[in-house]
């Protein structure tokens, strides 16, 4: 089945993350976002993809370098049927897979979808009144409501699909409200043909938002099998699924749960503790008496002396002062908030800590609240408690 992967957009919702990069490009275990969806694709039956590409296009060509993939480029994010229009030209006369470029679906589901004629995944949520949802007939899709006020069903839209041939000249649809050209409108007039069948989504992750990177580092690398390639001191202590790849370093003293993945060219240790679904990227430091617990640490971010880092995401070339501390947890045991775009929004996590852009630094002894973000190459003053974001400094 020849597929379109959807890998044109900016980010917004991911920033400071995306500040230097598109989404993408963002590392999940032991490859970048849109590496895992074409995988996925390939895996699941894609015979051909085509990714589409419009912001920092380049970067995520370089990240796909060693996939056999065709690009089409999208000049300007004007809607998901606009991007797949981008792609047109490349497709052939045949059905096509649509897939965006920073969902994570299970691989059995995808199979089924491609299996299944036009279709389109559908995902069981508790809350149906926040997405596209699907309207059924049996297993066959009527048509698509977004956020209803009273939803049908509490099957929505897992952004999916399988189209017929004849869909290629369906991609022209009017503006929508929101000043889009949307793919859903292709979906609903492939639905008035009666053949669009509803195939249930098992396992489901959008990543748009920075505790959603974590979740898509969480199930990645808990598909990891253990494999110790670098350079590991006798008295460490590997427990369970650890992947200490060629070129990284583990010293004395350390201990690591998996599911872990120190990449090439890291250190860890001597004498540290990493635990619950890590990624120690490229080059990243972890030095003594330091806690990481189920974190995100790109790559060449340093950690060097005695600090706690839960639950957190850190990006490229970032450096905690010795001592910095990162609160995972309120008081009051509600959901961690993290202003995105501006919007104080709930992680639906109990425990979340922090994001910070690439090249933040904290001083020395400096306290981190839950859902704090640092800008890219913000800084902390030592001693200092953070209670509030902190862009660039000046
Ligand atoms: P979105 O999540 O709506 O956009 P985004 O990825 O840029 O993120 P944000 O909202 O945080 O800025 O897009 C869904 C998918 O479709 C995603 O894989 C990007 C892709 N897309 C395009 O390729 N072209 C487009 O014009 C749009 C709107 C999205």
């Amino acid at each position: 089945m020849q597929t379109v992967v959807l890998a044109a957009g900016e980010g917004t919702r991911m920033r400071p993350l995306t500040d230097r990069r598109p989404k993408p490009t963002l590392p999940v275990a032991d490859r970048t976002l849109v590496e895992h969806v074409v995988d996925g694709a390939v895996d699941a039956g894609a015979n051909r993809v085509v990714v589409v590409v419009g912001y920092a296009a380049d970067a995520v060509r370089d990240a796909l370098g060693d996939r056999d993939v065709a690009f089409a480029v999208q000049e300007r994010q004007r809607g998901t049927a606009d991007a797949v229009r981008a792609a047109r030209d490349e497709l052939d006369d045949a059905p096509f897979a649509v897939l965006n470029g920073d969902v994570l679906y299970d691989r059995d589901s995808l199979s089924r979808l491609y299996d299944a004629g036009p279709a389109v995944g559908a995902y069981r949520v508790d809350d149906p009144e926040n997405y596209g949802v699907l309207e059924l007939e049996d297993d066959r899709v009527r048509g698509v409501i977004e956020k209803p006020a009273n939803p049908t069903s509490n099957l929505v839209n897992a952004g999916a699909y399988v189209f017929p041939a004849v869909a290629r000249d369906w991609l022209d649809v009017a503006e929508s409200d929101r000043g889009e050209y949307e793919l859903t409108d292709v979906l609903t007039r492939a639905c008035e043909t009666g053949e669009v069948r509803a195939v249930p989504v098992d396992r489901w992750l959008d990543v748009g938002r920075p505790w959603e990177l974590l979740a898509a580092n969480e199930w990645k690398l808990g598909d990891l099998e253990r494999r110790i390639a670098g350079d590991v001191h006798p008295d460490a202590d590997l427990r369970g699924a650890v992947v200490v790849e060629d070129g990284a370093t583990v010293d004395a003293g350390v201990v690591i749960e998996g599911p872990a993945l120190v990449r090439s060219g890291a250190s860890v240790g001597p004498n540290a503790y990493v635990r619950g679904a890590t990624l120690i990227g490229a080059g990243a430091k972890v030095g003594h008496a330091v806690e990481i617990k189920n974190s995100v640490l790109m790559a060449g971010a340093t950690v060097g002396h005695l600090s706690y880092v839960g639950d957190s995401v850190l990006g490229r070339d970032v450096n905690f002062g010795a001592g910095t501390t990162v609160a995972n947890l309120r008081h009051d045991d509600g959901d961690v908030i993290v202003r995105v775009k501006g919007d104080p929004t709930s992680t639906g996590r109990r425990k979340f800590g922090v994001v910070c852009g690439d090249d933040a630094k904290t001083g020395i002894d400096t306290a981190l609240n839950a859902g704090v973000v640092l800008g890219t190459e913000a800084r902390t003053t030592p001693g200092e408690t953070v209670t509030r974001d902190r862009g660039r400094s000046p």
